[in-house]
């Protein structure tokens, strides 16, 4: 498939509830949008790197650079025949996953419309529906939480995450256990402790978790392993397994028992199967992390979600949780038992509402063979 156009349009919008983790509050969720073009098909995907480098040193700006200067004269012009190949043609660059991972979304998904199939069914996918969890921003007091918990729980979601941070942990995590003692609950620290915490990190043991995500530095994987050896709970690794070398290493090293895949912090759909697989074969059960997309990131999660080894509830929220007005539709709704369909339409099983993209784009450009 020669690639003939890629678009890129930043995309700014407004979150209907402030989202608060140990690393800061999001009031709006920028993110890049890129549209790519051949052979009378397009593709869409979506950066999920932040303004600023708060979860991963990836922001929207360099992302917007690797893919002006390094990406898009890579591909632009050439035959790409999938992931595997824009592997190959992006073999020089280093890191910036996030970056190429928005343009391998848009390729999957310009290869699946293409073929007329949906991404599940190309990834292999097996299961027609994913179990649903909502991740929950730390909140004023405990009670405060315990209120947006209970209307998650009555809303069906099966596993609700709490983010906690020094001073924003034990009151809230045991306010809110002792209102739900059955629930699926687990904690997310996004790197805020550190091995000095581990009497106080043990002290979650008390609440049944089902996890504790990411509790220690971002690149670590030495320090959680001694600290796994001091849990009960499990731990599950986010920002920490960024390659599938990472997530051998941290498994070898028994540094969680548990990891979260998210498309964009590994570079795509190819390295988040060969995630799931080195995963699967060693016995460590995987979900599927959340950006905050849009229905365009947020479609191409679903899809990942349908591979055998995604067994935990994943962070895919109801649409409606996020923006007043999105960029694609249809939109995603919880069902009644607390799952996501997994679509079966063409592509990543959305298409783009192009009046509400131009809403919110605060600047496009196009770059063609012509133009890199
Ligand atoms: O650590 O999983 C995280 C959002 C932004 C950055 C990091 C994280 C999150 C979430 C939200 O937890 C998940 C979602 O609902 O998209
Ligand atoms: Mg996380």
């Amino acid at each position: 498939m020669r690639i003939e156009e890629l678009d890129v349009r930043y995309v700014s919008m407004p979150l209907i509830t402030p989202f608060t983790t140990s690393f800061g509050t999001e009031v709006t969720r920028p993110c890049l949008i890129i549209r790519l073009a051949g052979e009378g098909a397009e593709g869409w995907g979506e950066c999920v790197a932040g303004d600023g480098p708060w979860y991963s040193y990836e922001t929207l700006d360099t992302a917007w650079s690797v893919i002006k200067s390094f990406i898009a004269p890579a591909i632009l012009g050439k035959d790409v025949s999938g992931a595997a190949d824009l592997w190959r043609l992006l073999a020089r660059i280093r890191g910036h996953r996030m970056a190429i991972a928005a343009v391998e979304q848009a390729l999957w998904d310009l290869q699946a419309r293409a073929a007329g199939k949906s991404l599940a069914n190309v990834l292999g996918g097996t299961s027609g529906e994913t179990p649903s969890g909502v991740s929950l921003g730390i909140k004023e007091n405990p009670a405060a939480l315990v209120e947006v918990v209970a209307t998650h729980v009555e809303q069906g979601y099966k596993r609700i995450k709490l983010k906690i941070a020094p001073g924003r942990d034990l009151p809230f995590v045991a306010a809110v256990r002792e209102r739900f003692p059955d629930i699926l609950l687990s904690v997310d620290a996004n790197s805020a402790y550190t091995l000095a915490d581990t009497k106080h990190l043990r002290e979650l043991d008390a609440f049944n978790l089902l996890m504790i995500e990411q509790p220690l530095g971002e690149e670590d994987i030495v320090d959680h392993a001694t600290l796994q050896r001091d849990l009960k709970t499990a731990i599950c690794l986010d920002e920490a397994i960024c390659t599938p070398d990472d997530a051998r290493n941290a498994i070898a090293l028994g540094s969680c028992r548990i990891i979260n895949i998210k498309p964009g912090r590994v570079g795509g759909l190819l390295r988040s199967m060969k995630i799931h697989d080195i995963c699967q074969a060693a016995g460590i059960p995987v979900w599927c992390g959340g950006m905050l997309e849009t229905n365009i990131g947020r479609a191409t999660n679903v899809c990942l979600t349908s591979l055998p080894n995604i067994t935990l509830p994943s962070d895919i929220t109801a649409s409606a949780r996020y923006f007043h007005e999105d960029i694609a539709g249809p939109s995603f709704v919880l069902s009644k038992n607390g799952t996501m369909a997994v679509r079966t339409t063409p592509g990543i099983g959305v298409e783009v509402d192009h009046a509400a993209l131009a809403r919110v784009t605060k600047w496009q450009e196009t770059l063609t063979p012509a133009t890199v």
